[in-house]
């Protein structure tokens, strides 16, 4: 849930990377701490187990200047996505505000996506929540496996509520579509929280080079 402080003019929102194991959740923060200007950026904090598998989460925070007179603080979270970590799942997800939802492209993991797809419905059951709530994207990443799936059927398995959510291709081992699938994310949370519908507002900037 949004924590806003009037008297530091500073809101925090929470957005976790929901995802099968080794779709890309964490490949995703670590580009992202790689591309974000310093100021805007703090440390990634991310507690995996020896060959780089998520244990707990990983935590990236970022601050942004977008809604007039607050700053705006963005807490990225990713999840375990071994299934034995469910637990670990249901408590990063408390309190989330928004969720970007990774697909892994590789054919051979798409009953895992759906499967992991369904248990994040479950978990913000859980939480009392749905994803009729929770404002969320797409990121269909590792677009550049030679096997991937087609997006018409990416877009036709998870991307089919009466109202279709934005979604963003990836390759997040190269940095591609890593930016844009956060500012979507971010504006949407905006706009939640803003009195304007649609801000017009990048919500994260890149480092230049
Ligand atoms: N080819 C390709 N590989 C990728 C891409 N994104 C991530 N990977 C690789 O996929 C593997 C798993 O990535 P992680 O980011 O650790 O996956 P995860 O979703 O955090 O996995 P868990 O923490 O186990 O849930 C790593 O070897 C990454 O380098 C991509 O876009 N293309
Ligand atoms: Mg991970």
């Amino acid at each position: 849930m949004a924590f806003i402080n009037y008297s530091s003019r500073e809101i925090q929102l929470k957005i976790v990377y929901y995802g099968a194991a080794m779709c890309g959740k964490t490949t995703n923060l670590v580009t992202l701490h790689k591309l974000i200007t310093n100021a805007q950026k703090g440390e990634l904090v991310s507690l995996a187990t020896d060959a780089d598998r998520t244990l707990f989460f990983d935590f990236l925070s970022l601050n942004t200047k977008t809604l007039p007179g607050f700053t705006t603080r963005f807490q990225l979270y990713t999840v375990p996505g071994q299934p034995i970590y469910n637990t670990t799942r249901q408590l990063v997800l408390k309190g989330v505000d928004g969720i970007v939802f990774v697909v892994d492209s590789h054919w051979d993991k798409m009953a895992e996506n759906v499967e992991s797809f369904n248990n994040l419905r479950d978990n913000l059951a859980e939480n009392h929540l749905s994803l009729a709530q929770i404002p969320y994207v797409l990121q269909y990443n590792k677009r550049d496996m030679p096997n991937a799936a087609p997006l018409n059927y990416l877009e036709f398995t998870f991307n089919n509520r009466a109202t279709k959510v934005m979604t963003f291709e990836a390759v997040a081992a190269k940095g591609d579509g890593v930016l844009e699938t956060l500012n979507a994310a971010a504006r949407l949370l905006l706009a939640k929280y803003s009195k304007t519908p649609n801000p017009n507002v990048a919500g994260v900037a890149a480092r230049s080079a």
